[in-house]
């Protein structure tokens, strides 16, 4: 019942080889300083971001958990026996909401799981087949790009592709509206498009979201630095750096930042790049955009996805829009 595929083949290696890097030397060498919050999730990085959705401050994971409890049926019901996709499938741990409801309406489990990370993805699977005993698994260790191009037609009468967990808000206006057009792309007429995002709300709950008390989103913001000392052969001093996060209410997004605390060069090595730092200098790693309900629905109907049912809480603090092509 397990079928896992690893569409990051030998060749497409071979090219993220020679390519590889060339996003963190783009990102530093620009004013202002960016990295790709790729470079978050390294092992070490993975564990720590499973660390902060427990966080009591960190109310994403919860709320939308609670959002899908309330739901998973009426959205069982609304879309029918279908294929679930699901981009960024990491742990799967909310998907198992989605199961139980497509399975107490009696409907076949068809799961495919899209992750880059083929490690979690494999065990992940397992872990589910052992517990769903129906249940069939596509595994594709894949970029949602890739994953997105190479969906064979569905054996069940339609498809969900899920995008859950505000993933959406670390991409860019224009990031995103390509990712629409490809999800777009992948979906047959009729067939569903799940999506989570956080919303807009006070800046006092969105920056303690950023700012635990614990410091494991410090801790999840330097890693980054030290996944780029062992991948490129640098020499990243942690200690002249520090976590830096902040809402900026004119994009409605949360900005992370590393601030460099003293006037300081760097190494990439293996990248051949030198990297100087003024004294509290800053390199932006990650945005998380905040949505506006009204203008997402907008914007995806634009996109030729159609909302046809929104939920949220009670606070109004995380959306699922459940959209059809
Ligand atoms: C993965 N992503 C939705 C998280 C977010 O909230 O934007 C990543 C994260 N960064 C800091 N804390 C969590």
């Amino acid at each position: 019942r397990l079928q896992i595929e690893n569409l990051i083949d030998p060749a497409a290696i071979a090219t993220s080889r020679l390519t590889e890097g060339k996003d963190a030397i783009a990102g530093l060498t620009q004013t202002p300083k960016t990295l790709p919050p790729r470079y978050f999730y390294d092992d070490r990085g993975s564990q720590l971001f499973e660390q902060i959705c427990e966080l009591p401050e960190y109310y994403l994971t919860r709320t939308e958990t609670a959002i899908l409890q309330k739901y998973a049926t009426e959205i069982a019901r609304l879309t029918g026996a279908c294929e679930l996709v699901e981009l960024g499938s990491g742990s799967s741990t909310k998907t198992r909401i989605l199961l139980d409801a497509y399975h107490k309406l009696g409907y076949p489990l068809h799961y495919i799981p899209v992750d880059v990370s083929a490690g979690i993805l494999e065990s992940s699977a397992r872990q589910l087949l052992a517990d769903y005993t129906t249940l069939k698994v596509r595994a594709l260790a894949s970029t949602y790009e890739l994953a997105l191009e190479r969906l064979a037609p569905t054996l069940l009468p339609s498809r969900t592709i899920c995008f859950i967990g505000s993933t959406l808000g670390n991409l860019t206006p224009s990031e995103s509206d390509e990712f629409f057009a490809r999800i777009f792309a992948a979906l047959e007429i009729g067939e569903y498009f799940l999506l989570g995002v956080d919303l807009q709300k006070p800046k006092s709950v969105l920056e303690a979201a950023y700012n635990d008390c614990q410091g494991v989103t410090a801790a999840f913001n330097l890693n980054m630095l030290q996944h780029l000392n062992w991948r490129y052969d640098s020499n990243f001093d942690l200690q002249n750096f520090e976590h830096w996060a902040f809402y900026n209410e004119t994009e409605h997004q949360i900005e992370m930042h590393l601030r460099s605390l003293r006037s300081q060069t760097v190494q990439m090595r293996s990248l051949n790049l030198t990297v100087e730092f003024a004294d509290r200098e800053t390199i932006r790693t990650e945005i998380s955009r905040k949505f506006n309900l009204t203008n997402l629905q907008q914007q995806l109907q634009t996109r030729g996805l159609i909302p046809i049912q929104t939920w949220t809480d009670t606070k109004n603090w995380f959306g699922l829009l459940l959209c059809q092509k």
